[in-house]
């Protein structure tokens, strides 16, 4: 499949001038990894469960237990998953386009593993944990008998260093978001339902200061009535083709 044949003229055109971009990426861009999207997330033990049961504050005040061990059996998961050639287009996009704020909802890394550097984590990191009492972060903690572990500082429980429902995002984290929205002249929206907010405003703040609104999903999602080019198909297909077709190389 040729890439030039992939896309309208004037998008390879106008994206070939770009000095600054900004790109969200949802579930959908490590789906080709074969990290299971969000809203499919709910397989086997966890099919009982829905997503908004297990990752609110209220389920971990009700039993921290079942919200830890979710967490542990999706970082099990993540050990045996690797980059996909979405990730690895999107980090050629950022050695290809000056000013490139990649945002990600995603929690699982996959975009600095392949080689992506600003990334802005809008939904934590599912590899650092905190304390529920005083905040202490860790990247390491001891699985103890005792489920969750407990803080080496104060004794509270920790809990995945991750966004809830009905949680405020990392203050640093949304502002830099909010500022390439506000100053980017395209932005991708990638993979993502574009249903949970604020994230899914960050599209129509950069259409409002007149961005290039381009999505690429596998199906229409509420942004795309919105979107000047709406790329329907596999994220790790499209992405790699694009970045042939406007910069040329391997892509
Ligand atoms: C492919 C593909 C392939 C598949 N190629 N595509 C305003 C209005 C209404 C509600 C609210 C509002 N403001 C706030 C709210 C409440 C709430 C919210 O948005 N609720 C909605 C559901 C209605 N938001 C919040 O609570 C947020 N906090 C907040 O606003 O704070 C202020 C506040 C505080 C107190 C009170 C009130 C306000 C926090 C949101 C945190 C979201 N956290 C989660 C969990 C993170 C940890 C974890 O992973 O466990 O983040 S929820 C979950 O959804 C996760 C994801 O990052 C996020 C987005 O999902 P995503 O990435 O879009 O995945 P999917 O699965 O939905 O979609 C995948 C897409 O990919 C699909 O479209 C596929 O087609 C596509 N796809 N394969 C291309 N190969
Ligand atoms: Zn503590």
């Amino acid at each position: 499949m040729s890439a030039e044949l992939l896309f309208r003229d004037d998008l390879v055109k106008r994206l070939r001038d770009v000095v600054r971009a900004a790109v969200l990426t949802g579930a959908g861009a490590s789906q080709e990894s074969g990290v299971r999207t969000f809203r499919d997330a709910q397989v086997g033990l966890w099919a009982q469960f829905r997503p908004e049961d297990l990752a609110t504050p209220e389920a971990f005040a009700r039993n921290p237990k079942r919200v830890w061990d979710w967490y542990a059996e999706r970082r099990r998961l993540l050990q045996d998953v690797e980059p996909n050639p979405a990730h690895w287009a999107l980090a050629e996009m950022e050695r290809r386009i000056p000013h490139f704020t990649l945002i990600t909802q995603n929690i699982d890394g996959l975009h600095q593993r392949a080689g992506s550097v600003h990334v802005v984590e809008l939904h934590g990191n599912l590899h650092r944990v905190r304390c529920s009492v005083c905040g202490r972060y860790a990247e390491r903690w001891d699985e103890t008998e005792e489920t969750p572990p407990r803080c080496v500082a104060c004794g509270g429980m920790l809990r995945p260093d991750v966004v809830w429902f009905g949680e405020f995002l990392p203050r640093l984290e949304w502002e830099r978001a909010r500022s390439a929205a506000e100053t980017c002249q395209v932005f991708f929206s990638i993979g993502t339902s574009g249903v949970v907010e604020p994230a899914a405003s960050l599209p129509f703040i950069a259409k409002r200061q007149g961005a290039l609104i381009v999505e690429i999903n596998l199906e229409a999602t509420p942004l795309t009535p919105s979107a000047d080019y709406s790329l329907r198909g596999k994220a790790g297909e499209i992405l790699p083709a694009l970045v042939r077709a406007v910069w040329g190389g391997e892509g």
